[in-house]
């Protein structure tokens, strides 16, 4: 396969500092040579350029905490992705989770100027379907899903032009942290969700079956896989930490089995936080849940 990787060093949308300096630490992990090794062709299109906080205003967009930055950002992102051929399979690394308003986005856009329907496998422990009304925080990397959907900002919501990611196209699974507003938000729109609650009675084998039924009929599929949605024992370094995560396996078996389908056309690796990590672990880890999806096999 053709592999493209594209940086977002973006923590704008985070309440922490240091999530910006994920690329450098997926890179230095070894991510591409990672998945070189597994044959693909591999190339790295750098990085997305981001402002840097002290050198913006925090305030300049329509009272939301760097709106405007954070929209320069993703707009950059859905650019360079919408530009690139269909055969490749883009891994955009982050940077804090808005970065995936842009990266579903330009991955829709990619050979189809009206959008794909794309499936949306939201991995991580926070459902991140704040709006700016709902949101306790005001933090961005909180509020992705529902800005995809077309909620929240219109702004945010319309880096895509007209195109909506549609609320019965996405499976959120790992998820044990929801805000009071934001569950009133997620069971309204009828969000399908897998909480650790069900990883436990179910097991990802039978969560991704049901996925890949409930999904059957997307064009595209991309995986967004938060650090955050594995355990803190396995993925310390990471902002917003939520015991009782997904195991080493568990998170292995879901890029294992998903990898096997063939249907998965881009993946996003998101909210590692190196300044808060022992060593690299994190990042280590997140660049082998990323040749698993991509093809990695124990024998
Ligand atoms: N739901 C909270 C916390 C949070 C969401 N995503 C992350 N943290 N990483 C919020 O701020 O919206
Ligand atoms: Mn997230
Ligand atoms: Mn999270």
């Amino acid at each position: 396969m053709n592999i493209n990787i594209l940086g977002i060093p973006m923590d704008l949308g985070a309440g922490r500092r240091g999530v910006d300096m994920g690329p450098s630490a997926l890179r230095n992990a070894r991510l591409a040579q990672r998945l070189g090794e597994l044959g693909h062709s591999v190339r790295d299109l750098g990085d997305v350029p981001v402002a840097l906080p002290e050198s913006v205003d925090k305030f300049s967009g329509s009272g939301l905490d760097f709106l405007s930055p954070i929209l320069d950002a993703s707009r950059a992102t859905v650019e360079r992705l919408r530009a690139l051929p269909a055969d490749i399979f883009p891994i955009t690394i982050g940077g804090d989770h808005s970065i995936a308003m842009g990266t579903v986005a330009g991955n829709a856009l990619r050979g189809n100027d009206r959008g794909h329907r794309m499936g949306l496998i939201w991995v991580d422990a926070h459902t991140d379907f704040n709006t700016p009304d709902s949101s306790p925080s005001g933090n961005i990397h909180g509020m992705p899903v529902a800005q995809l959907c077309g909620l929240g900002n219109p702004e945010l919501a319309s880096l895509a032009g007209d195109w909506r990611l549609r609320t019965e196209d996405i499976v959120m699974i790992g998820i044990r942290s929801v805000d009071a507003k934001e569950a009133a938000l997620v069971r309204e729109h009828g969000i399908r969700i897998y909480t650790m609650k069900d990883v436990d009675q179910l097991g990802i084998t039978r969560i991704f079956e049901e996925t890949t039924e409930y999904l059957s009929d997307v064009e595209r599929l991309h995986v967004s896989y938060d650090a955050d949605a594995l355990d803190p024992s396995v993925t310390p370094g990471t902002g917003t930490t939520v015991p009782g995560g997904l195991s080493y396996r568990e998170g292995h078996l879901l890029m294992e089995l998903l990898c096997e389908t063939g249907r998965v056309t881009s993946m996003d690796i998101v909210e590692v936080n190196p300044t808060l990590d022992t060593g690299n672990k994190t990042a280590e880890v997140m660049v082998e849940m990323s040749a698993s999806l991509m093809g990695l096999r124990i024998m």
